[in-house]
Order: structure tokens, then sequence, then C-alpha cells
């Protein structure tokens, strides 16, 4: 029996050797793709129940902002605009990068998002996370015009790759959620 401890033991020694092994391989092959990621934390249950099925995929990180509390996070006082849950953003918000080089964007999220380039961050395709019908004195956004041409929706999980950006400030934002955006600069 003791024999068989060891060799178990040691065996876990073994595994875990090879998943650190990997993810360090791993990284080392991406390390000169910058990586943006699509974040959120919807919690399946309650968005799935308020917004309808498929809307929030249930994921390994077990995500926990319920819909109540997403909505109540939308908007505050101290702007006229909706400025959005914060558990809903493109990390990292900026990126410098030589030019000729792609950046990977993962949507690391349980809902759909968009990375849509716009000429002018402005709002997306949901009225509601626009502001319209927010609290009083709230300005709904003006819809960017990118968002209004069937945006690419990055499934959670899914990546999609960035190539061929030319010299100086990109602007990209989610055309669901407006506040999540980010500025790619091609140097
Ligand atoms: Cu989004």
């Amino acid at each position: 029996m003791q024999k068989l401890a060891i060799l178990a033991s040691g065996l876990a020694v073994m595994a875990g050797l090879w998943v650190t092994w990997t993810a360090v391989a791993t990284a080392q092959v991406n390390s000169n793709d910058p990586n943006v990621a699509l974040v959120d934390n919807c919690d399946p249950t309650t968005f799935n129940a308020a917004i309808g099925p498929g809307t929030c995929a249930a994921t390994p990180q077990r995500h926990d902002t319920t819909f109540g509390e997403f909505v109540g996070l939308l908007f505050s006082p101290l702007a006229a605009n909706i400025i959005g849950h914060p558990a809903w953003n493109v990390a990292p918000g900026y990126v410098s990068i030589s030019a000729g080089q792609t950046v990977r964007v993962t949507n690391a999220g349980g809902e759909g998002h968009t990375f849509t380039e716009v000429a002018a961050f402005g709002g997306g395709f949901v009225p509601f996370l626009n502001g319209v019908g927010g609290p009083a004195g709230t300005v709904p956004l003006v819809q960017a015009g990118s968002c209004l041409a069937s945006p690419v929706v990055v499934n959670p999980g899914n990546t999609i790759q960035i190539k061929g950006l030319s010299h100086g400030v990109h602007r990209f934002q989610c055309c669901i959620h407006p506040w999540m955006r980010a500025v790619v600069d091609v140097e």
C-alpha cells in the first residue's frame, strides 16, 4: 500500500509539472502576439431567465454577477450617459503594437461580444444598453457607425485575429456593451 501511495504522489507531481510546462510553452509560442480579452461576469441562471436561453454560457470560471446586479450598476449620478457594469470590459484597454503584428482577441466571458473598429466611440445595437429608458436625465448614446452594419459577434471561448492595421490609433468597441472599448496604437 505504501508503495502505491508513493507511486501515486509521484505521478501527481509529474502531472503538475507537465501542466506547468505546457502553460509555459504555450505562453512562449504566443509571446509575440498581443492578446486582448473580452471580459464579462454574467451569471447564467439569472441572465438566461431575464433575456432568454443561451444569452449567458456557463464557463469554468463560474461567473456570478446576477442580471439584477448588472442592471443596478449600468447608470451613475456621476455621468449623463450609461457607464456600464465594470465587470464587462476589454483587458487591456490599450495596446501598443508594431506594424505587422496581429492582435488576438479572445472572448473570456459568457456572453457574445463584438470587437468592432469604429471611427468614434458610440452606442451599440441594443437600445437599453445605450441608455434608452434609463433614469431621468440620461442621455442615450448615439450609435457608432460601424455598429449599424451587422458587426461580427465573438462567441464565448472564441478568438479572432485583427491583422493589417495601419499606423496610428484604432478604436474598437463592443456593439452590444458600448462601454467595453479598447485602443490599439500601431507604432
Ligand atoms: Cu459586449
